[in-house]
This record gives C-alpha cells, structure tokens and sequence, in this order.
C-alpha cells in the first residue's frame, strides 16, 4: 500500500501564551459562572483582550469549512453508495477545529468515530480519512509522519491509551503533548474516570476534550448523569477542568492552546469541556425524530459555529465577500482531488485486514492470515 508524506501542520502564529495565562482564563470562567467565551452567538466581541490574530482566526476558519465539506459530501457520498455508514459532526466543527488546531503534527490525537474534523484539522489526508470510511485498509493505519490514531469506535479507551502515549513523551524528555477525545456519555465510562486520575497523578501532558454534545445515541447528557457541569470532574483528579463555548472556535482555540503549552511546560494534564450540540443525527443511519424534538435542534443551528466566526471575519473586514467565496472554492477543489485519490485506492486482499493490528505480527496472526489466504483461494 502507498503512503502519502503528510506535511508539517503550520504552527498557530499567535505566540504560546505563559502557563499563568491559563489560570487567568480559568479564573474569567469561574467569575462569569459559565463558559468560556470569545464570541458569542450574536457576534458580540466579550473577550476582546483573548482574541487571536487575524491570520489565526482566518486559519481556524478554513479547517472549519474544510471539516465542514467533509460532513456535507460525506452525507450525498453515502446516499450515492459511495462512504460507509459514518457518525456527521456537522455543528460541532469549532469544538473539533478549534482544539485541534493547538497541536503540532509532533504531538498525539486519540480520536472518536465523531472527530474527523480534529483528524483533518492536524493534517489527516482527507483521502485517507474517506478510505477509514469505506472500511479500506487505506484508512487504518496511523501515517508515519502524524501521530493520529485510527477513529476509536469503542467508546473511551482510547483515554488510557493518550495517557501512556503521554507519559512516553515524557520519558523520552520531549515537549509533546497528547490530546484525546471523549463525548458526555463516554465520561460516564470507567476509563475516563481512570485515565484522569492516572493522568493527574503522574503529571501526564495530555489533554482531555470532553465533548459535551448533549446526547449519546438516544440518551440525553440529564439522563447519562446527575452532574451539570463535566468539566469540575476534574477537580476530583487534583487537575484544572474548564467549560468553553464549543461553538466558538476562537475560544476553543484559546483554551487549548494554554492547556497545551501548560502541559508541554511540565504543568500536567487538563480536562476541558466543549459545551456544543449534534444537530446532525448519531450516525448517518439513524433518526433522531424518535428521541428529540426539532425545536431543540433547530435552537443550536442557530448557534453554527462556521456561520458565527464567518459573520464576524465579514464584518471586522478580515475577510471580503471575494475572499470568503475563494476560501470556499479552494476547500471545495481540495476535497473532489481528494476523493479522486481515494477512488484510485486498489480494492483491499482480504488478507489485509490483519495488516495493521501490530508492529509485528503474532504466531497466531500469521496461522490466520495462512488460513484466510487458503478459504480464499478454495
Ligand atoms: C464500550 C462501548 N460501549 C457501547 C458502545 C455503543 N455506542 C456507540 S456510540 C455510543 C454513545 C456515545 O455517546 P457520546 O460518548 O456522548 O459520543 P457522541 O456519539 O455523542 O459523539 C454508544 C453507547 C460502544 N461503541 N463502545
Ligand atoms: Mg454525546
């Protein structure tokens, strides 16, 4: 199989704010009694002081829309027979982007089945991400250039799995961080609760996105659990939690981005909630009409995140009408190229399906692969 060389995924331009900046912002968040915020729904500026440069606002806005594309083609892709069955993220772009786009492509992502645009914010081929979702092995394997997991279907093992990265990082005396995702009803599982507290006591860099995205499958976050607010579970751990606005990418982005230069600074992990909503269903193949109402979809896609950071680069004049609608044709001509590199995959041998499960392959994989080769040729 072919490996494509990913390039290095630009550093964020505003300079890594100090570790004390990071309590500056938790204490903001604490005295307002909400979340964290840039830009709120209206387009009001309540943060002027925290917003970043307008190159980075125009970045974080382009891996927005590139996700976005993602989500829209994905959808005709899979109506047209052409993608497997895939979890939407539509919506919740900031919360994905916006964190993502804190790391470099030295650092480690552990994401969900719901994070392509985090993958494809730190420099995942969209071709490759496309093969993940036609079952082709093309999509398994972590590039050899990016530390990003294959999609975590298996709801919050992949927590464990950031911490250890974490502290190999930290052994090895480097500066690299891990990230991983979680959703609300994957914080009601064990490893969660397990990898914060492991993370905290041995001072990991990680950084732990909680995506609160008020549902799990059918099941509302009031109902997974009594708690209100996920992120003060932190301070069971002894380690700082905070609440932003997941559908502001400028705050997300600022959040992180302290969360991460603390960590890469020897100041441990952090847990930070994402306060956003899947308006799109869980996965393309079910239908919220049986579990929630349309009012209450129809309330956050007012609240678009693309929609929120797209009217505010307009009128701060950051970006031109012109501009915006190139910025779209180029995202748009990315993804059709990279579509095409993924029609051209070869079809996977069925022998592949055994080829990225380890390093080195054990005695009883190899009697297998022997095995499935023999039924294939009978
Ligand atoms: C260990 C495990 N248990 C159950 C499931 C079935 N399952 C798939 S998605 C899901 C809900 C997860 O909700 P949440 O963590 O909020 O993530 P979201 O889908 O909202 O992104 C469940 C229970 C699974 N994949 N893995
Ligand atoms: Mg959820």
């Amino acid at each position: 199989m072919t490996r494509k060389k990913t390039s290095k995924t630009p550093a964020p331009d505003a300079p890594a704010p100090a570790p004390d900046a990071f309590q500056a912002s938790a204490a903001a968040y604490d005295a307002a009694g909400d979340m964290f915020q840039i830009l709120a729904p209206d387009g009001t500026v309540v943060r002027p002081e925290a917003l970043p440069s307008p190159e980075q606002r125009v970045h974080l806005y382009r891996q927005m829309r590139r996700a976005r594309q993602f989500d829209e083609r994905g959808w005709v892709l899979y109506r047209q027979g052409r993608l497997g069955v895939f979890p939407p993220f539509g919506g919740m772009e900031a919360s994905q982007c916006g964190t993502a786009a804190a790391l470099t492509s030295d650092d480690w992502l552990f994401p969900t089945y719901r994070d392509t645009g985090a993958a494809l914010t730190l420099g995942l081929p969209i071709a490759r991400t496309l093969a993940y979702w036609r079952t082709s092995p093309h999509g398994w394997a972590m590039p050899e250039n990016l530390k990003v997991l294959p999609f975590y279907i298996p709801i919050a093992t992949q927590y464990p799995h950031a911490v250890g990265a974490a502290l190999a990082e930290a052994r090895k005396g480097t500066k690299n961080v891990a990230m991983a995702f979680i959703g609300d009803g994957g914080s009601s599982e064990g490893d969660f609760h397990e990898a914060l507290n492991f993370a905290g006591a041995l001072n990991a860099p990680c950084v732990f996105i909680l995506q609160n995205n008020g549902w799990a499958i059918s099941v509302p976050t009031s109902t997974q659990t009594k708690a209100t607010n996920l992120s003060k579970r932190a301070e069971g751990y002894g380690i700082p939690g905070v609440r932003v606005d997941g559908n502001d990418v400028l705050a997300t982005w600022h959040v992180t981005n302290e969360a991460v230069q603390r960590a890469r600074q020897g100041g441990g992990p952090t847990l930070i909630e994402t306060v956003t909503y899947r308006v799109k269903p869980h996965t393309v193949a079910d239908d919220p009409s049986r579990y929630r109402t349309e009012e209450e979809t129809a309330k956050w896609t007012e609240k678009d995140p693309v929609v929120r950071l797209q009217q505010h680069l307009l009128k701060e004049g950051i970006l031109t009408e012109e501009q915006d609608a190139a910025l779209l044709a180029e995202v748009a001509a990315e993804f059709e190229e990279a579509l095409k590199e993924a029609d051209a995959y070869p079809d996977p041998t069925p022998a592949e399906i055994l080829d990225h499960v380890f390093a080195e392959p054990t005695p009883n994989l190899v009697k297998q692969r022997a095995q499935i080769l023999a039924e294939v040729d009978a």
